[in-house]
């Protein structure tokens, strides 16, 4: 096997190079083959100096994640980017693109950084659960500051090269299509001259600061191990001579990786990228042209895709049936970039030219010349049919046809057109500029062009996409369902709300049941007759009891929309508990995880056995991108990997009689458990 790094000697400087499509990842050949490297640097007297770069699309994106959790191969990385130091020849790294993790890690250990305008460099360890385990956390301090590095490790977000010169983390900004020869001008100025090695330089900056920055982000890092871990390693470096640090470093990065968190979170590092690859669809198959797209409803849906597409630069034209309702719409629209542009995140001539590209209509007939046309209108069967009966007779041939919604059957919404293959379903989630998942439901007609093109656009707008099939509520609502259901059951046997909604925050979720009924609305599939009370819901809604709309639901909420428990909710539970009979009992918390999350997990593997979803990691993507399940937890089929699907299984039959007659124990779920087996691969 040819190595992928080679090496040229050009007048006294070794040119070491890598090219290990796609990323560069520091995998075992890359390691052996660099280390050979500076091994002919050490012996040659004719190479004074040398440069390290890489070919293709960027710098070393990090070690390679798919050697994790197999047998150490030598050398490994941290011995490997100690040797680099140690040369008594000077080195140079030249980046391009994103030096990453231990991408970055090398570059710390080369004495000197080149780097073009356009880099980016970081450590995004803590992304994976981890921290920089080959110096990085030792060395960042040193070199950049003990502030910029906590942010950093902490952080995982990466930082420009112009920003990395300024604190000298790049010692020289190169030609952006020179880097080559820029690199190698400046490492011919330093031959003679002694490395300069990260590790002797002392820590700049306030350790305090790493205290402060943990408090400040004391919310966002709740749950996390990495964060706390790699401030620990930051601290370590301030605290603590270089060895001594390293070893700490090592020790924490030992414990994450073998840790559940980081399994979880690397679990789904793969599981995005592998959902967006459709099973029995070839990767080069020819996709439909998307430059025009069409939405129908200016609703806060409608008005939320399409702001997505105008921030691709992509042409809009969006349709409702009345004049104000449109100019709400549109206003929605500007109101929200204006927000935006105010922090920031736009310049006010982006918003404009944002603006520019949308063109309010009244009437379908301006969406003949659209590519792709988005029904985003009222959540009913007769009402969507009328839509894409009417759309058949007005787009133009090959447009895609696609409907928002989030339960209906898109392929009786295909019977109202002609083109069934051109028809599927697009599941946003709301606020829809801002949720990153998006169920791209593949009706039983819909052309593989078609689905490829819709899950090309989803990526071209930002989108994390997971092909789903057609049933009630796809993936995500589908298994929302029995979790409601339970809840509320739960409620009749002496829960409350505050108790259960507890329970899920704990386990890492944004929210509990009910804080997300309140916020949703609970009026919302409601019938609107307040004399028709055949359930809790019913009760609460004639009540007035909408949720934080109307300042009380689950919860009542003051004037800050800070919740307190309500007399008024518990006597309407008491009510109906009387009513039904059901005794009030003590719930615990570990029922309620058995009676709501369990459930959910048996719903996901039915809905796998159907062949809803094409993968278990699938299901992971949509709970962690559309109902923020903790990423370190892996998602709902990954966590039952690491529950057990046994115990869930066990779990799951204590309560077959709660559950009722209309729950449906998986098969699948059942032949996992017999045979100890895993939804997911092992990360
Ligand atoms: C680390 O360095 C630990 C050390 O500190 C300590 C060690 C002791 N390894 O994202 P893309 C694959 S931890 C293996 O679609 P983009 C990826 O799966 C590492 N494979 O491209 C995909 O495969 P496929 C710290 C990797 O242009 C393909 O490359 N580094 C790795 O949108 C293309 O990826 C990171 O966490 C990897 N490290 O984005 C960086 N990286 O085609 C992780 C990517 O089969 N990587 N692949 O689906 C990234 O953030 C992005 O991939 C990057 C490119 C920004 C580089």
């Amino acid at each position: 096997m040819t190595s992928p790094i080679s090496t040229e000697i050009r007048d006294g400087i070794l040119i070491i190079t890598s090219n290990n499509p796609p990323v560069n990842a520091l995998g075992a050949a890359v390691r052996v083959g660099l280390d050979a490297a500076i091994t002919e640097l050490e012996s040659n007297d004719a190479i004074q100096a040398a440069v390290i770069r890489c070919e293709g699309r960027t710098f070393f994106a990090g070690a390679d994640i798919t050697e994790f959790g197999k047998p150490p191969v030598e050398p490994l990385l941290p011995q490997l980017i100690d040797r680099i130091e140690a040369s008594a020849k000077p080195v140079v790294a030249a980046i391009h693109g994103t030096a990453l993790g231990g991408g970055l890690e090398t570059a710390l250990a080369c004495h000197w950084r080149v780097a073009v305008p356009s880099a980016k460099l970081g450590v995004p360890e803590v992304k994976l659960g981890l921290l920089p385990g080959a110096g990085g956390t030792q060395r960042l301090p040193r070199v950049a500051g003990v502030e910029l590095a906590a942010e950093m490790c902490a952080t995982g977000n990466p930082i420009s090269a112009k920003k990395a010169a300024e604190v000298g983390l790049v010692d020289q900004i190169a030609g952006e299509d020179r880097l080559l020869d820029d690199a190698i001008a400046f490492a011919r100025t330093k031959i003679g001259t002694a490395p300069r090695r990260s590790r002797d330089l002392p820590v700049k900056g306030d350790p305090a600061f790493i205290d402060t920055f943990a408090a400040q982000n004391a919310k966002k890092f709740k749950g996390f191990d990495a964060p706390a871990a790699n401030l620990a390693c930051v601290r370590a470096a301030v605290e603590k001579p270089f060895d001594d640090g390293i070893a700490f470093e090592r020790q924490e990065f030992m414990k994450l990786m073998f840790g559940s968190q980081s399994a979880a979170m690397r679990h789904i590092f793969f599981a995005e990228r592998q959902a967006a690859k459709i099973d029995g669809i070839a990767e080069d198959i020819a996709l439909r042209p998307v430059a025009k797209v069409g939405v129908i409803g200016a609703g806060t849906m409608g008005g939320g895709i399409a702001m997505n597409f105008l921030q691709a630069g992509i042409p809009v034209t969006i349709v409702e049936q009345a004049q104000d309702a449109l100019d709400r719409g549109v206003g929605v629209i500007r109101k929200n970039y204006d927000a935006s542009a105010a922090k920031g995140r736009f310049k006010p001539e982006q918003v404009e030219a944002m603006m520019g590209l949308l063109t309010p209509s009244l009437t379908l007939e301006d969406l003949a010349d659209c590519d792709l046309i988005i029904e985003a209108v009222f959540e009913n069967m007769d009402v969507k049919k009328d839509v894409f009966g009417k759309l058949d007779r007005i787009a133009k041939p090959g447009a895609i046809l696609a409907s928002n919604t989030s339960y209906l059957d898109v392929n009786e919404i295909a019977t109202a057109t002609g083109r069934a293959g051109d028809v599927l379903g697009l599941h946003f989630f709301s606020p829809a500029n801002v949720m990153k998942l998006l169920e791209v439901v593949r009706g039983a007609e819909t052309a593989p062009d078609v689905l490829a093109t819709a899950m090309a656009v989803a990526k071209k707008i930002g989108k994390v996409a997971v092909v789903a099939g057609v049933c009630d509520g796809f993936i995500g609502n589908r298994m929302l369902k029995p979790r409601q259901i339970e809840a509320m059951k739960l409620l009749m046997e002496g829960a409350t709300p505050a108790q259960i909604d507890k329970v899920h925050v704990d386990f890492g979720m944004p929210m509990g049941p009910f804080q997300m009924s309140d916020l949703a609305g609970v009026d919302i599939g409601w019938h609107r007759d307040p004399s028709r009370i055949e359930n809790v819901r019913d009760a609460l809604c004639a009540k007035g009891r909408w949720g934080q709309k109307t300042g009380k639901g689950f919860y009542d909420y003051d004037e800050n929309r800070r919740p307190s428990p309500s007399a008024e909710v518990q006597e309407i539970l008491d009510a109906f508990a009387a009513q039904a009979g059901t005794a009030k009992r003590e719930i615990s918390d570990a029922e309620i995880i058995e009676r709501t999350i369990y459930p959910m997990v048996n719903e996901g593997a039915l809905i796998l056995e159907e062949g809803i979803a094409q993968r278990a990691s699938d299901i992971d993507v949509v709970w962690i991108y559309g109902y923020g399940w903790p990423v370190y937890r892996g998602g709902p089929m990954f966590w039952a990997d690491l529950e057990g699907a046994d115990k869930i299984l066990a779990g799951l039959e204590k309560h077959l009689a709660a559950f009722g007659p209309e729950f449906r124990l998986s098969t699948l779920l059942k032949d996992k458990a017999a045979a100890k087996g895993r939804f997911t691969r092992p990360a």
